[in-house]
């Protein structure tokens, strides 16, 4: 009884909404943090190609999860972590490659992740700017039925073990697409400016809060 408590997320106080989180953060304010944002949308078909954007901020040097996308079959099916300063991993169907990025000062860090299965190419913005691609799961297919969360790397569909791994901070501008965003967009994304349409977006995210994560304006 114990043990399997231990392997699933804790029943925590929920929160529902749908709204324009335009100038918002969601401010993990634990830490280490057993809290997490589920996102509702799910891709309505299997994804051959998507685009993941989100901004966080914060002063965490130990590894954390960002941008957990578990199905039945595989945990990691996407997942954006950072396990030290200086290096994000990029999870596809269970494999990573990972981007080795400036150790800077505290500042906000916006990340695009896009992967195409056609070639199994993926790319890497941080603040605009392209990284050199790297090669993942060539061939692959992303499952649509998915367990989209955000503070948190799941270690089974919809559950987690390892608040080691959670995010404390601000988090925005969080969005999926299900296809490659061009260098153009990429920037947009950046400036967070004229985006295409996606049904996971931050302009009209249908989400549910567990435990103490809270919605507040952005500090400029
Ligand atoms: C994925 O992108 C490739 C081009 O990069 C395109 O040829 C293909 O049709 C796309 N697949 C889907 C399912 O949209
Ligand atoms: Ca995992």
């Amino acid at each position: 009884m114990w043990v399997s408590f231990l392997l699933v997320l804790p029943v925590l106080s929920a929160v529902s909404a749908q709204e324009d989180l335009s100038r918002k953060v969601f401010l993990f304010r634990n830490e280490p943090s057993e809290d997490y944002v589920v996102l509702k949308p799910q891709p309505k078909e299997p994804l051959q190609n998507f685009t993941v954007c989100l901004r966080s901020y914060t002063d965490l040097t130990r590894p954390y999860g960002l941008f957990s996308y578990a199905t039945h079959s595989e945990d990691n099916e996407i997942l954006i972590f950072k396990p030290k300063p200086g290096e994000y991993r990029v999870f596809v169907g269970g494999e990573y490659v990972f981007f080795r990025v400036p150790e800077d000062p505290l500042i906000w860090e916006h990340v695009c992740v896009a992967w195409e299965s056609a070639t199994g190419t993926v790319e890497f913005w941080m603040n605009g700017k392209p990284w050199p691609r790297k090669g993942l799961k060539k061939g692959h297919t992303v499952p649509a039925e998915a367990f989209i969360l955000l503070g948190q790397e799941q270690d089974h569909y919809g559950g987690s073990a390892d608040s080691y791994n959670s995010f404390s901070g601000e988090l925005a501008d969080v969005y999926m697409w299900d296809f490659l965003l061009s260098p153009h967009k990429m920037r947009s994304a950046y400036q967070d400016f004229q985006l295409p349409s996606c049904t996971l977006g931050w302009k009209n995210l249908q989400y549910e809060i567990k435990g103490d994560v809270i919605v507040k304006a952005r500090l400029r």
